[in-house]
């Protein structure tokens, strides 16, 4: 894992916030699954949360770690906790360089509390610097989403492919595909403007939300 010191000084800081009875939503990527090793070794020593997890990836750890799971139908998280691609000086964020940003907008977006952990190659001046916004959209859309993605701004559009894994693009947990456009400019309505194409399921854009960032 890059920039692992940071990333687990971070997971510790965020594990300890967490007590009995909380419902808490576990965020994906590698630096949220740091967070939730050490959240498991917590469990394993009688802390009694709750998880919401955001991804197949994080299901998978949870019962590997024995900590109870609810679905988002089921219950709202008290909290939740998650990575980011890249964060900017208005805590706007890109994420979904794991593919899993429908989940993760959808659980951050039922939470009273929402922690953002990050490490110091996550802050950037310009949002866009670093990645593209994943545009997570309906396989028959595929063409139009394009279209209106170069519309909007965006410098590149492609469908993420799953490379050695598997020929052809990834399906996500809800088996659509993602396309990740790049944009150097990234204004204050774009979040809107990508979720109003049609076909668009949600973006990794996340733009005016109320976060906690949580650093090394
Ligand atoms: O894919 C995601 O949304 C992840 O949270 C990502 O934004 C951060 O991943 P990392 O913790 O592995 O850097």
């Amino acid at each position: 894992i890059k920039n692992y010191d940071e990333k687990l000084a971070v997971a510790k800081k965020l594990a300890a916030l967490a007590k009995d009875g909380d419902i808490i939503g576990f965020g994906s990527g590698s630096t949220s699954y740091l967070a939730i090793l050490e959240l498991g070794k917590r469990v394993k020593n009688g802390l009694k949360i709750i998880a919401i997890p955001t991804s197949h990836e994080v299901s998978l750890l949870c019962a590997a770690l024995k900590i109870p799971t609810l679905s988002t139908n089921a219950a709202k998280p008290d909290w939740c906790f998650d990575g980011a691609d890249e964060v900017d000086s208005n805590s706007w964020i890109i994420k979904g360089r794991g593919g899993a940003m429908f989940n993760e907008k959808l659980t951050m977006s039922l939470s009273k509390k929402v922690y953002i952990l990050v490490d110091n190659s996550k802050i950037v001046k310009k949002l866009g610097t670093n990645f593209p916004i994943p545009v997570e959209c309906v396989r028959a859309s595929l063409l139009h989403v394009k279209e209106n993605l170069l519309k909007l701004g965006a410098e590149s559009v492609a469908v993420r492919l799953a490379g050695k894994a598997k020929d052809g693009p990834i399906i996500t947990e809800h088996g659509n595909i993602i396309i990740d456009a790049k944009f150097n400019k990234i204004g204050k309505t774009l979040e809107k403007e990508i979720k109003s194409i049609t076909g668009v399921i949600e973006s990794g854009l996340f733009i005016g939300y109320n976060i906690e960032l949580i650093k090394a």
